[in-house]
């Protein structure tokens, strides 16, 4: 009946229902008394421990020794670093700090596309929240961190069962003193489709409040319009607006002429017209060669007046020699990740990199014995998530073939396995870069990488090649990502669609030219957030209603999880992944001060409906959980 109440009420009928209407109608939201969350975590436990989690081998629990903490004291409040500098000077006063610094600054990855990269995206905030007091203190020197964004919205909700507003918040308040910086794709947010202009602006100005100070905004294609309203939202939040190139083919290589020097320098000067603070070099796959960043960086810099990031991926080997190019040709901040979280499809190594500068003109400004200290952590932790390692054992110099992003590499492999393709990655593979060039040399990167990829298992999976897709396409039903990139929803390539394939694709569809986000209708926050206030039961906060709009069935399974297991992130994560061995005993602390100790005690045999019984203690007391046995 309080649902009843609350919709019939003149507020909520004429909209206006944010928090001022729930504190000055507290009537309205006396909830009956929740089902308590140690009854909800013992359920969840008991469905891993039963049934597993998706993606991990189902069988007993390892051992997994704690991981080891550096021993850093966090007694005190870290060193001030670049975070006090936006606050103090503002945007401009970080651009002109960057400027003068004659070392060369990183960005630790670790909490963002190392993982992404690495494992599929999976690491939890639990584990980060375990390193972050350490990191603020031992890395106080950072440029920043990036730490959210790209997957890692959409992973949090859909795999990890947690919120990553939380995340953010949490570790902002643990790590005060460095920028936090994001990966923001343009009118793509944190998705895969172009999103209205409104909800790219909500976004940013969210995230900017709840915590990020730099915003690497890229578009897909290298299209600039599908970049500015974000560079825009960005200047307007007081944040710093770091606008990328996303960086494909190879400029030393005259048969791939499309993507030439020229190309980049003239994008690099369109994005500083268009109000970027730093202009960024995605080099998303590690492309980029060491001369052909030598000479790239040498022309930005001499074509450009911003600070230049270059980000890139060690694929191939080269990453350490290939920076180093950079650091001599004056590019002014990299990114790297910590050791036990670098290498291959992640980033070059942070402490490496230092060695590597070390007595030279360029030092790397960074503590590398904090760093080393703090990898060891990040190695016990890397091995709760072994199974969703891509199995990459050593450099692999074909992604110059292929030209796959190494934070797709992951994520790609564990959807081939999911369509029945997993024996058959090589040729999946293979089959990436001929979509690529079947799609006339597209830049990819998510969601434009998503597009090949799939198009790649379709391809696979369906036994077709270049010309059965063109012969017998009028008959085929193309991946709907597909569909939407060739209609223009994605935004435009450089250089065009080729004209052909874009007709078998499109059958009677037309495509855009314009930019989708003056097509799309504003979302009506409003009206999404009764929407959800109905289906939930509970009054939802801006960021769900963002975290809806961008992804609403993900949001919705999640809701539904959270619903009946609680906040499964307090749970650390070889329980969270494995669920609990017989006799195991774990402490689980749900707030500051409040612990939980569980112990599974026993499961019986399945009942006559395929239920098992799950037998514990919680704090002492026997509990027990029904469990649908699903194997
Ligand atoms: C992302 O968009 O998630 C990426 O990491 C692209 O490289
Ligand atoms: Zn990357």
């Amino acid at each position: 009946p309080f649902l009843e109440n609350v919709v019939k009420h003149p507020n909520f009928i004429s909209g206006d229902f944010n928090t001022s209407f729930i504190d000055s109608t507290p009537e309205l939201f006396m909830f009956p008394k929740r089902k308590d969350r140690g009854t909800k975590l013992l359920n969840y436990i008991g469905n891993v421990t039963v049934n597993g989690f998706p993606g991990v081998e189902q069988k007993s629990k390892p051992i997994f020794e704690t991981a080891r903490k550096p021993i850093i004291d966090t007694s005190n409040p870290p060193q001030a670093g670049t975070k006090q500098i936006l606050e103090q000077h503002g945007a401009e006063g970080v651009v002109k700090w960057v400027k003068e610094q004659q070392g060369v600054l990183l960005t630790d990855t670790t909490f963002r596309d190392a993982h992404q990269s690495l494992l599929a995206t999976r690491v939890r905030s639990n584990d980060m929240f375990g390193i972050s007091k350490e990191s603020a203190q031992g890395m106080h020197n950072l440029f920043s961190y990036e730490m959210w964004g790209g997957a890692t919205f959409d992973v949090a909700y859909r795999f990890l069962k947690e919120n990553p507003w939380d995340r953010l918040l949490k570790m902002r308040e643990m790590i005060p003193n460095v920028l936090f910086q994001m990966l923001f794709r343009g009118a793509n947010a944190v998705g895969y489709t172009n999103y209205p202009d409104n909800v790219i602006r909500e976004f940013v100005q969210k995230s900017a409040e709840a915590g990020i100070d730099v915003f690497r905004i890229f578009d897909s294609l290298n299209w600039i319009k599908g970049m500015e309203v974000a560079i825009d939202a960005t200047r307007q939040s007081g944040k710093i607006a770091e606008a990328a190139i996303c960086y494909t083919g190879d400029i030393l290589d005259d048969s791939r002429a499309k993507y030439t020097v020229q190309y980049y320098k003239d994008m690099a000067k369109e994005l500083e017209a268009a109000g970027a603070h730093i202009l960024a070099i995605k080099d998303m796959a590690g492309l980029l060669k060491p001369e052909a960043a030598y000479r790239l960086i040498s022309e930005l810099k001499s074509t450009i007046d911003l600070p230049i990031h270059l980000h890139s991926h060690d694929t191939s080997g080269n990453g350490i020699y290939m920076y180093a190019k950079a650091i001599e040709a004056g590019v002014d901040i990299v990114d790297t990740a910590i050791g036990s979280m670098a290498g291959l499809t992640s980033q070059p190594s942070a402490s490496t990199l230092s060695y590597a500068m070390s007595g030279g003109t360029r030092e790397v400004i960074g503590d590398v014995k904090a760093f080393e200290k703090i990898s060891y952590y990040w190695e016990d932790v890397r091995k709760y998530y072994q199974d969703f390692e891509s199995g990459m054992m050593s450099p692999h110099t074909e992604v110059y073939e292929h030209e796959m992003p190494g934070g797709q590499y992951s994520n790609l492999q564990q959807q081939a396995k999911g369509v029945g393709l997993g024996e058959r990655w090589e040729e999946v593979k293979e089959m990436y870069s001929r979509v690529n060039l079947l799609f006339g040399d597209v830049v990819k990167v998510t969601p434009s990488s998503k597009v090949v990829g799939d198009m790649a298992l379709f391809m696979v999976q369906n036994n077709l090649d270049e010309i059965s897709v063109i012969t017998r396409g009028k008959t085929i039903d193309f991946p709907d990502s597909v569909i939407e990139f060739f209609e223009g929803y994605i935004g435009q390539p450089f250089g065009g669609f080729p004209e052909e394939l874009q007709k078998v694709i499109l059958k009677d569809r037309q495509a855009i030219t314009v930019r989708p986000g003056e097509l799309l209708e504003p979302v009506d926050f409003k009206a999404v957030g009764e929407k959800l206030f109905n289906q939930l039961g509970r009054p939802v906060t801006i960021q769900e209603i963002l975290a809806y709009t961008l992804y609403p069935k993900v949001f919705e399974e999640y809701s539904v999880t959270e619903k009946n297991f609680g906040d499964v992130s307090v749970l650390d994560t070889p329980t969270f992944l494995y669920g609990m061995r017989l006799g195991e005993e774990i402490e689980v602390e749900i707030e500051v001060g409040k612990t939980l100790i569980i112990k599974l005690v026993s499961i019986s045999e399945p009942t006559h409906d395929g239920n098992r019984i799950l037998y514990f203690e919680l704090n002492g007391q026997p509990r027990e959980v029904s469990i649908q046995d699903m194997n």
